[in-house]
């Protein structure tokens, strides 16, 4: 039953990002469409828009009218992943299982693709004829604060300026709450918008959501270590701890598992405090934190 619920969600999520970004006649820059879309149709799970969909809709809102502002949460995220990926940044040639959008099209382009999806972003919010405009304006707010240069931008910002330097925990927690964190909360925070939900409610939702973020992040970290000693035949975590500033090299593996099951359990705490249904959130909550054994 929640199984079917998100795969349907995922649906039609896809399919509205597909619509959005439909093949037109763009003449000379169809280009620009087709980078675009290899970069937002082309895989991913969907975690952010599926969050937002089920906070929305476990709150009473239609799907139809929190579908632009889901939709939105990916196409910026998407962005993310491919200016990340540029050669100025990480230079990875590989993103969602197949070549990176500067490996697939010409760099400038996938800068630009990236510029785009951002943008579009907030006109598709902008526009939403389902929401008010004084929910629209809500959610651009919500959703510009968070990827802006206090949220996402800032945390990658902070993330180059640390690299080579010894972190301590507090400074690496306010990396990952703004790279992040920011617009995972963003994305559950929005789905409350979305159903007009009450301040009280908005609070439950942001407070789920903090948590949420900053547990995705170090579970990420903890998967990455667990798959670099799979491949290594390690049976010992401590020499992977020499790799790269993470939760995992400073707490330790151990620790930081039991960080991210205390923050699973918070937001699992606050969600049960959610009026409506909270089932679908708290089925996004377990397959968002994934951890070995
Ligand atoms: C370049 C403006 C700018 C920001 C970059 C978010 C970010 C900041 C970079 C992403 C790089 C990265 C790997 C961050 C760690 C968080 C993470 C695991 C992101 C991937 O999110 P998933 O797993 O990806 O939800 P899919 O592909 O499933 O959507």
């Amino acid at each position: 039953m929640l199984t079917d619920y998100l795969a349907d969600a995922r649906t039609a999520i896809d399919q509205q990002l597909a619509q959005l970004l439909a093949r037109s006649d763009c003449g000379s820059y169809d280009k620009l469409f087709d980078a675009a879309r290899y970069a937002l149709l082309g895989g991913g799970k969907r975690l952010r828009p599926l969050l937002l969909l089920a906070a929305a809709e476990g709150l009473g809102a239609a799907r139809a009218a929190a579908l632009p502002a889901a939709c939105a949460v990916e196409m910026i995220h998407t962005y993310s992943l491919v200016h990340d990926d540029l050669p100025c940044m990480d230079d990875d040639d590989f993103r969602r299982g197949r070549p990176s959008l500067h490996r697939a099209f010409p760099e400038g382009l996938a800068v630009l693709a990236g510029d785009f999806l951002l943008t579009y972003a907030f006109e598709v919010i902008a526009i939403n004829p389902l929401l008010s405009p004084a929910t629209n304006l809500q959610l651009v707010t919500d959703l510009a604060q968070s990827a802006g240069g206090h949220g996402m931008i800032a945390g990658q910002v902070m993330d180059i300026e640390a690299e080579g330097k010894k972190l301590d925990l507090p400074a690496m927690e306010a990396i990952h709450r703004c790279k992040t964190g920011a617009l995972i909360s963003a994305a559950v925070a929005m789905g409350g918008i979305a159903a007009n939900a009450s301040a009280a409610t908005m609070e439950i939702l942001r407070s789920y959501g903090n948590d949420l973020g900053l547990a995705f992040q170090i579970a990420d970290d903890l998967l990455d270590v667990a798959a670099s000693m799979a491949k290594r035949g390690q049976s010992s975590s401590s020499d992977l701890l020499n790799d790269k500033m993470t939760y995992v090299k400073l707490m330790g593996y151990d620790q930081a598992t039991e960080t991210v099951r205390r923050l699973v359990g918070h937001a699992k705490a606050k969600l049960a405090q959610l009026p409506g249904d909270s089932l679908p959130l708290q089925a996004l909550t377990d397959m968002a934190i994934q951890l070995e054994g």
